[in-house]
């Protein structure tokens, strides 16, 4: 008799094709090496605790907890358990937490164990059980994998079978989860590796957060892929970085990451000699800084487009002309049209419009919300992304702006209406409004307009603590401004855009 066939697309073309490999998987900061085999270790370690706790294929596992070589292995053991991994910014507060914890119905979340106080009514009374892991690999999570074999037998899966969940705000305030599947997220891996020549023998210095799609499934998955491996750096640190840069071979940011490095002296032609790429995404990188970097280094940054709800869209080519401004061609299999907003009709070349995308790479949908689903996501399969832009004759595609309320700081989405909906509510505000303007060193930050009611002083110091208490720390107004009213057009909407060039410089002077 045939043995059961067990198949898991994610599982066994990322992390089952390393089981023996005892090659450098993560290259740690004090020195530390894990081999891939090591890591695969781990990650079945932590798999068998997470089945034997009683988690079922399709569980969610909802994880907020430092970045750490542990953090990346529970995001294997989800791929192999068949669970869905549903990482979460380590910056939410705990009232943000709760509604993603309660949204996504999660079987178990893993927090930091400074949050587990805060955390444990929450997951008793949404009926999660609640583990621990913090960024040195101890917590109860750990300890309970100690005990465990280092070897799991993998969960079968299919292609169509949600692999992650990964939450993005709405305009209305609510936040969404966009449902990934194994085939979103490896077809995607897959065709990065070839657009972008990743081998065995690429180093990747990672610097970003493992909890959005930048640096899990495009920084990540795409080493992992290609069988290289990755200098691990637990955040952004300026002097591990220029350290490191002789040691890797190629490097994925935000535009913050390479305006900060451009603001340092030591950040050479050089230092960066041997590199072969520099990938940014997840905000506009500005053409002045794609100029600067190449007088600095000789090297062209390769700008790409992406979204959590459809991974990597387009990218500009590998071999060829690298435009300042624009984010490249559609990715191989992946069609991008532009759009008139409001009828739907494709546009000519050149033409501004809505960017709509269509391949294997978009999502299924957005968790448990049908209503947003179809209003973004079309029959036909091409999904709405909300981002203006035109493609030109030669088929680069250029964003020239957001058709959805949104803010980008330090390639972290903050929307406005989230941030209104608290000031709104505030002892004396009649009503607010909340704008993106120019940062120089998170491109974009967010000022908070308030409209006190008729003859009261509202309370900015206590208002600033009621965001705080609320929202993360990235999403705070670095300013608030007092206004008597706010500029209307004649059918009575903001004119956002007023406010917008009014207050443009008040971040750039010096
Ligand atoms: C930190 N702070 C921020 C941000 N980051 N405020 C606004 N925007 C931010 N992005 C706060 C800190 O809490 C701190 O507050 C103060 O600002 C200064 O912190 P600093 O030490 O300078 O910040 P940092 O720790 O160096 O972080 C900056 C960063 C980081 C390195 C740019 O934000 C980062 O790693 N961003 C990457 C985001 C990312 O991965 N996005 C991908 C999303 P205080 O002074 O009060 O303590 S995925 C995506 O968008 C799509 C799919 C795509 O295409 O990729
Ligand atoms: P997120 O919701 O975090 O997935 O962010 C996706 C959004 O980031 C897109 O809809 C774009 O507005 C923006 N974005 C990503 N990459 C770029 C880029 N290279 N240039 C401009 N905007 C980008």
């Amino acid at each position: 008799m045939a043995g059961k066939l067990v198949t898991n697309p994610l599982y066994d073309s990322l992390f089952a094709i390393h089981a023996d490999r005892t090659t450098p998987f993560l290259h740690l900061q004090d020195g530390r090496i894990l081999t891939h085999r090591d890591f695969l270790a781990l990650s079945a370690r932590m798999a068998r605790v997470m089945v034997q706790i009683g988690l079922r294929p399709g569980d969610r596992v909802a994880v907020q907890v430092d970045k750490s070589p542990e953090a990346l292995a529970l995001y294997a053991a989800c791929v192999q358990a068949g669970l869905v991994f549903l990482p979460l910014n380590t910056a939410y507060t705990v009232e943000e937490l709760s509604y993603f914890i309660e949204n996504s119905g999660a079987s178990l979340v893993v927090c930091s164990p400074t949050r587990e106080d805060a955390l444990l009514s929450v997951a008793k009374r949404l009926e999660a059980r609640l583990e621990t892991l913090d960024g040195e690999g101890g917590g109860s999570l750990m300890a309970l994998a100690q005990e465990m074999p280092a070897f799991f037998e993998t969960v079968s899966r299919d292609g169509e079978d949600l692999a992650a969940l990964l939450y993005t705000s709405g305009t209305t305030g609510r936040s969404k989860g966009a449902m990934l599947t194994q085939n979103n997220l490896l077809s995607n891996a897959q065709t990065l590796v070839e657009e972008w020549r990743f081998t065995d023998r690429d180093v990747l210095l990672h610097a970003l957060p493992i909890f959005h799609t930048h640096g899990l499934f495009v920084a990540t998955n795409v080493a992992l892929a290609a069988g290289g491996s990755m200098i691990f750096m637990t955040g952004f640190d300026q002097d591990g970085i220029i350290a490191s840069l002789p040691q890797a071979t190629a490097m994925m940011g935000v535009p913050t990451f390479y305006t900060r490095l451009l603001d340092d002296e030591r950040f050479t032609r050089e230092l960066t000699a041997h590199m072969r790429l520099f990938v940014s995404g997840s905000a506009p990188l500005l053409a002045e800084t794609h100029v600067r970097f190449e007088e600095r280094t000789g090297h062209r940054i390769l700008e790409r487009y992406g979204m959590t709800e459809t991974n990597m869209n387009s990218s500009n080519p590998y071999d060829g002309d690298r435009r300042a401004g624009s984010v490249g061609f559609p990715l191989p299999g992946v069609e991008i049209r532009i759009t008139d907003p409001d009828r739907g009709e494709e546009l000519d070349a050149g033409d501004v419009g809505q960017i709509e995308v269509r391949g294997p790479n978009v999502f299924k949908g957005y968790w448990q919300m049908p209503d947003k689903t179809a209003a973004e996501l079309r029959e036909n399969g091409f999904f709405i992304t909300g981002d203006l832009g035109r493609m030109d004759e030669e088929g680069y595609l250029y964003i020239v702006g957001r058709n959805k309320d949104l803010i980008i700081s330090g390639g972290y989405n903050i929307y406005p209406k989230e941030i209104e909906l608290i000031l709104d509510e505030q002892p004396g505000v009649l009503e607010s409004a909340v704008i993106g303007v120019p940062h120089p060193d998170f491109g974009e930050t967010v000022l908070g307009i308030i409209i006190p009611e008729n003859g009261q002083t509202p309370d900015l110091e206590r208002i600033r603590e009621a965001v705080r208490l609320s929202l993360a720390r990235f999403k705070h107004p670095r300013d608030l401004i007092l206004l008597e009213e706010l500029p209307r057009n004649t059918m009575g909407k903001v004119q956002k855009n007023v406010l917008r060039e009014q207050y443009k410089d008040l971040f750039l002077a010096t």
